[in-house]
């Protein structure tokens, strides 16, 4: 009975918590080459090189590469792949670039990663005392970019509010105070970090010009109590907040499971289905964090 008991245990450990492992490629090293040589992955996939014979020093960049450089011979990993030392791994966070790696026991032997994008820009127009659209909802990572009407007047662009406490996100300028004129007619500003940032235009602050940049928290969907890991409890933690009254989750993006613009029963019953019986896997972003392109009403704020 013990046997069944702590082998039903160990049964359930392992379905109820499946890690989001971003996911995982595999290139292997031959006698005097190695296969796949390129690859295209998402940001945060690992790539995993392992060795079949041979002895090699797997290298990042290309040979002779610009020093400084992510091209630098072994500027961003190099590790010995023989029969000692069998597999290396390395997760990708060089949004947007391809990565070289090479051999340099047998330097002829080049091969590179390409590593996706999926940020974009959202544009805002400055025209007649307003900005269109007056409030933009972006995630971690993309770009806005306002650009001035042409014999428009002069504007500005000025993040934080008018009477914004110093030394707060609020404060006039604290991140960026530009001209918005015929000489200076575009500025773009990449968002990093998720928050509701309000801006305004200094001369015409009397005529209400106020914009809004929503910059959401990239996500899992699926992940509703954002602990990082899949399983019973987000299911669990989406029936509280529906059923129960518990409070309304910041992210409820992360709630929608089935990504069609709203949180009911479906979404919990999606996800255990997906964990239990094989259902399909949910919309992106899933597995990995990502933003989510859909539109909806629903939000995703730290
Ligand atoms: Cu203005």
């Amino acid at each position: 009975m013990r046997r069944i008991g702590s082998g039903l245990c160990l049964l359930t450990t392992l379905v109820i918590t499946s890690p989001m492992m971003a996911q995982d490629h595999v290139i292997n090293f031959f006698t005097s080459a190695f296969l796949p040589t390129s690859l295209t992955i998402e940001t945060g996939d690992t790539v995993t090189w392992n060795w079949i014979d041979g002895d090699h020093a797997l290298t990042s960049g290309i040979p002779g590469g610009t020093p400084g450089t992510n091209n630098e011979p072994g500027a961003l990993f190099s590790a010995p792949i023989n029969s000692q030392n069998p597999s290396f791994t390395y997760a990708f966070s060089e949004m947007g670039q391809t990565i070289g790696f090479f051999d340099a026991n047998n330097p002829a032997q080049v091969g590179a990663i390409t590593v996706l994008d999926d940020t974009l820009t959202f544009e805002v127009g400055v025209v007649d005392n307003t900005y269109i659209p007056v409030t933009v909802e972006i995630f971690e990572g993309d770009r806005v970019r306002w650009v001035h009407e042409p014999m428009e007047m002069l504007h500005t662009v000025t993040s934080g509010t008018p009477e914004g406490l110093p030394g707060t996100i609020e404060e006039p300028g604290a991140l960026f105070n530009e001209e918005s004129s015929d000489l200076n007619p575009i500025f773009e500003y990449t968002f990093d970090n998720s928050m509701e940032l309000p801006y305004f235009c200094v001369p015409h602050v009397a005529f209400g010009m106020f914009g809004l940049v929503i910059i959401q928290d990239r996500f899992v969907r699926g992940d509703a109590d954002r602990n990082g890991e899949l399983g019973i409890g987000d299911a669990i933690f989406s029936l509280g907040y529906l059923f129960q009254g518990s409070a309304t989750p910041a992210c409820l993006d992360a709630l929608d499971t089935s990504d069609d613009g709203q949180v009911d029963i479906a979404d919990p019953v999606m996800l255990l289905s997906y964990l239990f019986v094989s259902a399909p896997p949910p919309p992106a972003p899933f597995p990995s964090e990502g933003p989510d392109r859909t539109q909806d009403d629903l939000l995703c704020l730290p």
